[in-house]
């Protein structure tokens, strides 16, 4: 799937968007993106999506550090599992926020020399400045503009809307069923493994250390997780992942939590490398152990327990 970020050179014959910010390309993203895809294929067509980086609401709303549900890469790799073409990510500026709605359709239709066909997005995605355009817009315009307005409704799950927002809430406390079941996978951080104090393998359980950026992420404790180094993604690692914040070595305690992952049958290095790591189980909060000996038994059982699948 190529990576466009403008509208120049994308396509060279007809095609379909599917419009989002699409973080975590959940139930309810997959829905538009099939409506994308399947009207696409009846035209002879190929799909695209439309998204944007950063979150507009990092731009919109500085300070409001909003928490990640799929790491930039993910998204990509879940975006081509879904059978679209190539993607437009657009830098989200506050120029491109201030643009007004019509003049964002007439980019599209005049950058893609009329090619884009068609538009699919959430009934209630909104778009440009003052967020005044809509795809009741769209649907108005067409005419002139050549484009399709293909709004998808909101998919229903467990009673209400699958939401990105929902999810995030979801994992935040701790809720790791009901999240995987919405995003169709078990939530996942993936990160570039960095180096710690190297205090695990004195402990007799290396880990390794997830810079998860601005994951969303679930309570502090252990949990059971399936590694999964992303330059190999054949190769799944069973693992046990601790977030927290280390009381019983770290007294100052860190005010950000640590990401780590202890692999059992796993020996070599995971350093400068991105992986992945899939929260498929809490085990236990973290506690603050009297020694490190005590803190190491811990760890074995935690290890035990998990491969047992005795949880
Ligand atoms: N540190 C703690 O202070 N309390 C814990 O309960 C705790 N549980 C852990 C469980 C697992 C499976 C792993 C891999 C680590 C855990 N740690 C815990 C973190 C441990 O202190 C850390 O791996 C080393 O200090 C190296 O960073
Ligand atoms: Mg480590």
């Amino acid at each position: 799937m190529r990576i466009f970020h403008d509208f120049t050179g994308v396509a060279d014959r007809p095609f379909v968007l599917a419009a989002g910010v699409f973080d975590g390309i959940h139930a309810g993203h997959r829905a538009v993106i099939a409506r994308a895809v399947g009207t696409a294929d009846l035209m002879g067509a190929s799909t695209g999506v439309l998204t944007f980086f950063p979150h507009p609401a990092t731009v919109l709303l500085p300070g409001k550090n909003l928490p990640v549900l799929a790491e930039r890469s993910l998204k990509f790799e879940l975006l081509a599992q879904c059978g679209v073409d190539f993607c437009i990510e657009l830098p989200f500026t506050k120029e491109l926020a201030a643009m007004p709605a019509r003049e964002f359709l007439s980019m599209i239709e005049n950058k893609s020399m009329r090619r884009c066909k068609g538009i699919a997005a959430g009934w209630d995605w909104t778009f440009g400045a003052g967020r005044a355009g809509s795809m009741k817009m769209i649907a108005e315009l067409e005419n002139q503009t050549g484009l399709r307005a293909l709004p998808v409704g909101p998919v229903l799950m467990d009673g209400a809307p699958v939401s990105s927002s929902r999810i995030r809430a979801a994992v935040a406390e701790g809720a790791l069923d009901s999240a995987a079941s919405w995003l169709g996978r078990p939530y996942e951080i993936r990160g570039t493994v960095i180096r710690g104090a190297g205090i695990g393998a004195r402990l007799g359980f290396p880990t390794a250390n997830v810079d998860y950026d601005k994951a969303a992420l679930p309570p502090m404790g252990v949990y059971g997780v399936e590694g999964i180094p992303v330059d190999s993604p054949g190769r799944t690692l069973d693992g046990v992942a601790n977030l927290g914040v280390r009381p019983s070595v770290n007294p100052e305690q860190t005010a950000r939590p640590v990401l780590e992952a202890h692999f059992p049958d796993f020996s070599g290095d995971l350093y400068g490398r991105m992986l992945s790591l899939r929260f498929e189980k809490f085990l236990r909060p973290e506690k603050k152990f009297p020694s490190l000996d005590a803190l190491r038994e811990q760890i074995a059982m935690d290890v035990r327990q998990w491969k047992s699948r005795a949880v």
